[in-house]
């Protein structure tokens, strides 16, 4: 080909980063003006939501459970789920009472890690994520799966406080906030969608905050 460019250092090294995919985040990919999803606004620092409940979960007595629709059902306590692969995620947070916050770096175990040892069963369609203080939210098995989803220990380099949900949470960060559970202790995989808390109190089944499926009747 006769017209291409004389290969520069920059040419090399942007075919590099393309080869290795570097900068690619693992999310759809948008123009930057575009990050803050509609109708939200940022903030900086991280506010506190919840149903006013922050159970003190002792790791002497931590359990999370794995059940239904799997072939291999899980009572992790706390040094074994510590024992499992160790991950990072660096995520945004969309919740629905309109706030956004960016860059958040999340410690812990990958959602898809763990749900590999359980071995879903084909017929799993969705999951029931059941928390210590009563709380349950629902979500597609496929989405609670994604790459970027995360049972997540750490903020920020340091330990969960209790009130964002110590010793751990979910982080499903494509979804509003409102399903990523704190203080998790319990995931049901079920061969159906059953609503959590707050879609039987008029909030969306799904919830993109890129659709704005925020309420049920959306
Ligand atoms: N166990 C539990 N998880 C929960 C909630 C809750 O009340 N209990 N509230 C949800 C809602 S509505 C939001 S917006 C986020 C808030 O998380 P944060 O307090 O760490 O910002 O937690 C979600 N997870
Ligand atoms: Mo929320």
């Amino acid at each position: 080909m006769d017209d291409t460019p004389d290969e520069t250092k920059l040419t090399r090294t942007k075919r590099a980063w393309a080869e290795a995919g570097k900068f690619l985040t693992g999310r759809v990919a948008r123009p930057e003006a575009e990050r803050l999803p509609p109708g939200q606004h940022l903030v900086r620092d991280w506010p506190v939501l919840d149903l006013g409940v922050h159970p003190n979960v002792a790791l002497s007595t931590w359990r999370l459970d794995v059940v239904g629709l799997v072939e291999t059902p899980l009572s992790l306590d706390w040094a074994q789920f510590q024992a499992l692969p160790q991950a990072e995620a660096r995520s945004d947070i969309h919740c629905v009472t309109t706030w956004s916050r960016y860059d958040n770096d999340w410690k812990g175990v990958r959602v898809r890690d763990l749900l590999d040892l359980a071995h879903p069963d084909e017929v799993a369609t969705h999951v029931l994520l059941q928390s210590y203080d009563g709380y349950t939210t629902n979500l597609p098995l496929a989405d609670f799966a994604s790459p970027d989803a995360i049972l997540a220990t750490h903020w920020q380099g340091k330990p969960l406080t209790r009130e964002h949900g110590a010793p751990m949470r979910a982080v499903v960060p494509h979804l509003y906030f409102w399903k990523s559970a704190k203080w998790l202790s319990r995931i049901e995989l079920i061969g159906a969608d059953r609503a959590g808390f707050w879609e039987r109190n008029g909030y969306h089944m799904y919830g993109d905050p890129w659709r704005e499926q925020r309420y049920s009747k959306d």
